[in-house]
This record gives structure tokens, C-alpha cells and sequence, in this order.
């Protein structure tokens, strides 16, 4: 099919909480909306940068650009008969994998559709639920952190995520620990620390943690391997894994035990399955990161999720978690069921719908990009 238009939609939605990590406390979440037209039929994806350059050096306006100026003209008139000819003809850009991803997946989505597939089968899934849990950002304090543990865990999520950084980790991990022996608890430190704290993780490891998330310098390979060396618990690497390239490198010097694969940070959905079967290969476990998406987004996320080697719950969690009740820009929502899953949609492509006014009244700019034959 041939490209006949895409339009880039920059959003911001207000979060239904606060968000707070190592790096910084998110009230609202931007986004871009790609959307991709042809044959009468539309893809959508979403490009994860957030406003500033905290979690990765993407940004809205970064991805504006890249999208913009090299990724759509890249595409725009092309015949694309599957997602391997949308990442040759992005091979020429180095880096920017957020703003990639975006437009890549809203290209697997018109595929699927095409096929008539829902993208969990396009994909090759094998799931009809994908486990979750969820992720609780720093608190004011202890008892505000235990109210929202103890709030989730009874709304049926069966694993915790805690974020953690100096001062706000060991007597946290703790706190919930001895009032939650057995809950499935892991933790993140989005690059907090170095290897001079070394001491702080090995008291973690006490905890029966699932892994330890992305402890040290965001770009690091080789003190991860020296920090897992002194580790029971298995370490997790987020923001160092960028690419299908650092997920190797990772595995041949054992920087991890286990990755969080995010399809934004790798560059989208094929970078993302490139990883899911490297890891699968090595024995090593995988599951799906979250960067507070909307139902697009998410969407996505559940679909990769049903890849055979998703083993550990995923930080993909109910719509309502994120936004308020109507604000989300597609529906239906997705909704935790009594086991602690996600169902996967059934319908050709993401399967939720956009919903024009929502995505209006969400919207800060847009730009379209039509071809001319
Ligand atoms: O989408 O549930 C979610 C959030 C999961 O904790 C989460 N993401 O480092 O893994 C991570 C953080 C990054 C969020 S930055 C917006
Ligand atoms: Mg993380």
C-alpha cells in the first residue's frame, strides 16, 4: 500500500496522579499522535519523548523535528508492503528512536489492519492476556507510599513496581515488605546512583526482589555487570538498552539478567521484537516497560506483551490508572481483570478507536503531510 498522508498530533493529557521517579514529578503527559492514511485505512502510533530531557535526550520537540523533517519525507508516496520496508527507509537516521516508533508502529497498525489481524497476531503473539502490575512513583512519605500500595494491591494488581533514589529506598522496601511478604515487588532507580552505593543493593537484596531496575548511569553496560556480580537478585536494564545492539552487548558481558523492553526506547515494534527473541535465545527473561501511554500507546504495549517470552508482568496497567475518566484520547479502555492480566484486543490493528474530540481537546499544534503524486 502507498503512503498517502500522516499527520503528527502533539497532545497533553492531565495524569489522574502525580508521577514522580529519581528524575523528576510529572503532572500532565505530552505526546505525539502519528497518524498514517492508506487505502483507506489509518494507523496509529505513539512517540513516548516527554517534554524535557529526563528519562531519555528525546524530546517533544526533538521528535517534532526528526518526524517531520527526515522520518515522514522518508516514507511519504512509499509502497510499503510490510514494516521491514519503513525500517530501511530509516536506516540513513542515527538515534531518535521515540520519534521512530511513533511512526513505525503507526505503520504495523495499518498493516495488521490490512491483514485483518489484530497486531498481537500480526506480531506473532501467542496470549490472549498479557500479566501487569503496576508503578508507584515516590510519595511525600512512608505512610502515603503504604496507602497506595495497600489501594492498588486491592484493586487486584499482583505485582508492585517501587521507584526508588538516596533516601528513599532501603526503609521503603522494607516498610512494604514486612507488611506484604509474598507480593511480587520489584524496584527502579532510573539510573539513581553508581557503583560507589553498591552497600545500598546489597541490602536490597535481602527483599526477594524480582530485579532491580536501571540502578546506575543511564548509558552504562560495564558497571552493571559489576554491580550484578555482587547481586542475588537479578538487575533489569531500561534506559541502557536503546537498540536490538546494546541488548546484545548487555547479554555478552552480563550487565542484566533480565530487560524491560519499551517500544519507544528501542525504536519500535521490530527493534522491540528483535530483543524479545535475542533475549529469548539466551535464556534471558523480558517484559513490557511503560511510559504512561495513552490507549494508543498502550495498545501497543499489550500486543507486544503476548510474545511468548513476555515472562514477567509488564508496567502496563488499566486505562484509569493514568488519566481521568473520558479524557483518554482512544477507547475502550483497557480494564484489569480478577487475575491480574490484560485482555488483548481481538479487532484488526491496535483495536481501540481515536476519538476526534477527545483527541481536539487534548491537542496543542498539529501538522499534515499529504503526497503529491
Ligand atoms: O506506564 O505504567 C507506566 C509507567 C511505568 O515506571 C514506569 N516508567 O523508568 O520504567 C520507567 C518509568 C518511566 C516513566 S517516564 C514518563
Ligand atoms: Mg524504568
Amino acid at each position: 500500500m502507498r503512503i498517502e498522508r500522516v499527520e503528527l498530533h502533539h497532545i497533553e493529557l492531565p495524569l489522574a496522579h502525580p508521577f514522580e521517579t529519581s528524575f523528576g514529578r510529572e503532572v500532565t503527559r505530552p505526546c505525539i499522535l502519528v497518524a498514517v492514511y492508506a487505502d483507506g485505512l489509518t494507523g496509529w502510533g505513539e512517540c513516548v519523548a516527554g517534554d524535557g530531557p529526563w528519562f531519555s535526550c528525546e524530546t517533544v520537540e526533538t521528535a517534532w523535528h526528526i518526524l517531520g523533517d527526515f522520518l515522514i519525507p522518508a516514507i511519504l508516496g512509499a509502497e510499503v508492503a510490510s514494516p521491514a520496508d519503513v525500517v530501511r527507509r530509516f536506516r540513513r537516521v542515527r538515534g531518535h528512536p521515540m520519534a521512530r516508533a511513533g511512526l513505525e508502529n503507526a505503520v504495523w497498525d495499518l498493516l495488521a489492519q490490512a491483514e485483518g489481524l489484530p497486531l498481537a497476531a500480526y506480531l506473532g503473539g501467542v496470549r490472549d492476556r498479557v500479566p501487569v502490575g503496576v508503578s508507584i512513583g515516590i510519595q511525600p512519605d512512608r505512610d502515603a507510599l503504604l496507602d497506595r500500595v495497600a489501594r492498588y494491591v486491592e484493586a487486584g494488581y499482583g505485582r508492585v513496581k517501587l521507584k526508588i533514589k538516596p533516601g528513599w529506598d532501603v526503609a521503603v522496601v522494607r516498610a512494604v515488605r514486612e507488611r506484604w511478604p509474598d507480593l511480587p515487588l520489584q524496584v527502579d532507580a532510573n539510573s539513581a546512583y553508581t557503583l560507589a552505593d553498591a552497600p545500598v543493593f546489597r541490602e536490597l537484596d535481602q527483599f526477594d526482589l524480582l530485579l532491580i531496575e536501571q540502578p546506575l548511569h543511564y548509558e552504562d553496560l560495564v558497571e552493571h555487570a559489576r554491580l550484578q556480580a555482587q547481586l542475588r537478585t537479578p538487575l533489569c536494564l531500561d534506559e541502557s538498552i536503546r537498540s536490538p545492539e546494546h541488548a546484545r552487548w548487555a547479554l555478552e558481558i552480563a550487565a542484566c539478567r533480565v530487560i524491560n523492553i519499551k517500544v519507544g526506547r528501542v525504536g519500535g515494534l521490530t527493534a522491540a521484537r528483535a530483543i524479545h527473541d535475542l533475549c529469548a535465545a539466551h535464556g534471558v527473561p523480558v517484559w513490557c516497560g511503560g511510559m504512561l501511554e495513552t490507549n494508543v500507546g498502550r495498545a501497543a504495549n499489550v500486543a507486544l506483551a503476548t510474545l511468548p517470552n513476555f515472562s514477567l508482568p509488564g508496567d502496563i496497567s488499566a486505562s484509569a490508572r493514568y488519566y481521568p475518566p473520558g479524557r483518554d484520547i482512544a477507547a475502550p479502555d483497557f480494564l484489569l481483570n480478577d487475575d491480574s492480566t490484560i485482555s488483548v484486543p481481538t479487532a484488526p490493528g491496535l483495536g481501540v478507536r481515536v476519538i476526534p474530540e477527545r483527541l481536539a481537546a487534548a491537542r496543542l499544534r498539529e501538522r499534515t503531510f499529504v503526497w503529491q503524486s
